[in-house]
């Protein structure tokens, strides 16, 4: 998989990709991330990237030619399969969306600033939009860096225990049941005793019932 990253904060990534899982794809080449730095696209002067809105209004909005540009560039490159806008004023990510996003083969992902972008970008460019949750954050590129986060660690082979992804939360509409380590006791506090017993079965059964219980308290709108 290879993903473009389009954004005017490009050092921003050098932190959250070059850790765990995401670190390790890269080095097993599993995933190409390309930070794309959008200000020496512009062809003004200034190199500046936005200005003011018709009509009026607070808020400056990003222009449409270095994007354009940038974009354009990208696409005669090579094919992509989705061209993702990340702005709060999107349907919200969820794990199928993830599961759909992990089998591509090139993404990209336009980070929004400030007002947002020029619609015409929309209009013309973009082919998903996608945002994280119902609040608002700076900009796009903490919201491309979840989004690349949740894709990744799907890709086949960037979690060794390749179950483990597919017991996630979400995974089935349930939320994780409660998980322990040892010791089996700490100051008194204890693993339940279900999960000493060694009976696959019934660590099953609590588990389950342990997901359910959990779900119903937490997120009773995935029972629905
Ligand atoms: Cl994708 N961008 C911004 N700026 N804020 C958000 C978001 C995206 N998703 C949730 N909040």
């Amino acid at each position: 998989m290879r993903i473009d990253i389009i954004s005017i904060f490009p050092d921003f990534f050098e932190g959250p990709f070059s850790h765990s899982i995401l670190k390790r794809a890269q080095e097993k080449k599993l995933v190409e991330i390309h930070i794309h730095d959008l200000r020496p696209y512009s062809t003004n002067k200034q190199k500046s990237v936005d200005d003011y809105q018709y009509g009026g209004g607070s808020g400056m909005v990003m222009n449409i030619q270095p994007i354009d540009d940038c974009i354009s560039k990208l696409k005669e490159e090579r094919e992509y399969d989705e061209i993702i806008y990340l702005t709060p004023d999107s349907p919200t990510l969820n794990q199928n969306t993830c599961n759909n996003l992990s089998i591509s083969k090139n993404l990209i992902m336009l980070c929004g600033h400030y007002k947002g972008i020029d619609q015409r970008i929309r209009d013309q460019f973009i082919t998903m939009e996608v945002s994280i949750g119902d609040y608002v954050l700076t900009g796009g590129e903490l919201a491309s860096a979840v989004l690349t986060d949740s894709i990744v660690r799907l890709i086949p082979g960037a979690i060794s225990d390749e179950t483990s992804a597919l017991s996630d939360s979400f995974q089935d509409e349930l939320l994780s049941h409660p998980i322990y380590t040892r010791p089996s006791d700490y100051k008194g506090w204890k693993v339940p005793e279900v999960l000493l017993s060694g009976n696959p079965i019934l660590i099953e059964k609590w588990r389950e019932e342990k997901a359910i219980e959990k779900t119903k308290n937490t997120r009773p709108d995935l029972l629905q």
